[in-house]
């Protein structure tokens, strides 16, 4: 299996890495949870290095279809009366309650369908997010000073998750573009560090002391840059629910969702790429870079195909999920 390899704006250090799974998500999506003691925090039982039909996920086709909430999408931040339903593709977006009750968010809970819940009480205003390091201006905003600055446009994105489930979001938020270029990165700054909010008291979550918090993630500066990527404060006309990263979040749609780092208390101009949450637990398992790619196979299991939430059947999956003639050149 060829591993794609990218250029180096600093000189620094890339190993080529290699995805796996988290195997206690996988398998509580799967409803396994019996085989759990089986296995070893993050790999397979011993002697196992393949997958096996019974160790792909089964996604649940639509979480709970009856419960589509009514969507009033907040004048401030659409121009236009209901969000556009599909993407540029012509996909349908993902329900409401499809994008509210299936959740990967580690800090809360290792599961998906119980992160809604969890995240009920957490207390996602007052907010700052602090814009800072290698930068000529930096700046610490409050979330409605930055709200009144950058105006907020809707983006209907694909997400696609490295477990192999996708959903069609109608994010509302503005390009992370905006933000860079008023706080003047300077020459040196060739990396942009993401990083998240570490509250114990609210993300019981935080007590699992195998993970490296706070949940941080990194960005190439020109990929930073692209007109693609988001800092998200809404979806589907709304303020982002708690459950997907409120207030503030990342999205870099043309990468394993795992870049897409929710509840951003600090974004920072570096000179070198960035530590980050799921690359610095298992190297081999997360790559910097996360591009979506169908032809660069999950060392035990294929990326060819996706489940996209809320379908019956199995979709292809898209190079640079389905944004290559956006993003190639970047690489
Ligand atoms: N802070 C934080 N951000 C995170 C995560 C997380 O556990 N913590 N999970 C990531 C993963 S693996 C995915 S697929 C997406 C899921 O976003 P969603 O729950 O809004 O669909 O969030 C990403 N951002
Ligand atoms: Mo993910």
């Amino acid at each position: 299996m060829s591993k794609k390899t990218y250029p180096e704006p600093a000189s620094s250090e890339i190993t080529p890495e290699a995805f796996y799974f988290n195997r206690r998500a996988l398998l509580k999506m799967a409803g396994m949870t019996g085989l759990a003691a089986l296995l070893t925090a993050c790999g397979l039982p011993p002697g196992t290095d393949t997958p096996t039909p019974s160790a792909i996920p089964t996604i649940p086709k639509s979480i709970n279809p009856t419960a589509l909430p009514t969507i009033t999408p907040t004048p401030s931040t659409s121009s236009s009366s209901t969000p556009s339903s599909q993407d540029e593709l012509g996909n349908p977006a993902t329900s409401f309650h499809d994008i509210t009750h299936f959740n990967n968010y580690y800090e809360f809970s290792l599961g998906k369908e119980d992160v809604a819940q969890l995240t009920e009480k957490f207390k996602s205003s007052p907010w700052q997010i602090e814009v800072s390091g290698l930068v000529h201006r930096p700046v610490t905003f409050g979330m409605e000073d930055l709200l009144k600055k950058y105006p907020q446009e809707e983006r209907i994105y694909r997400l696609r998750c490295v477990e192999t489930w996708s959903m069609v979001i109608p994010w509302t938020g503005f390009p992370l573009a905006k933000l860079l270029k008023d706080v003047e990165p300077t020459g040196d700054a060739k990396y942009v560090k993401f990083t998240t909010a570490q509250l114990p008291d609210e993300m019981p979550g935080l007590g699992n002391s195998m993970f490296p918090w706070p949940y941080t993630e990194g960005l190439r500066l020109d990929e930073a840059m692209h007109d693609l990527t988001l800092l998200a404060t809404g979806l589907y006309g709304q303020p982002l629910p708690n459950q997907d990263g409120a207030p503030i979040r990342l999205v870099a749609p043309w990468k394993y969702g795992f870049k897409s780092a929710k509840a951003l208390v600090k974004i920072e101009l570096v000179a070198a790429q960035p530590a980050t949450f799921w690359n610095t637990f298992s190297p081999r398992e997360y790559d910097f870079y996360a591009n979506v790619d169908p032809n660069v196979p999950h060392p035990r299991w294929s990326q060819a195909f996706e489940q996209r939430i809320g379908e019956t059947s199995r979709r292809n999956t898209l190079l640079l999920n389905g944004y290559a003639s956006q993003v190639e050149s970047l690489y």
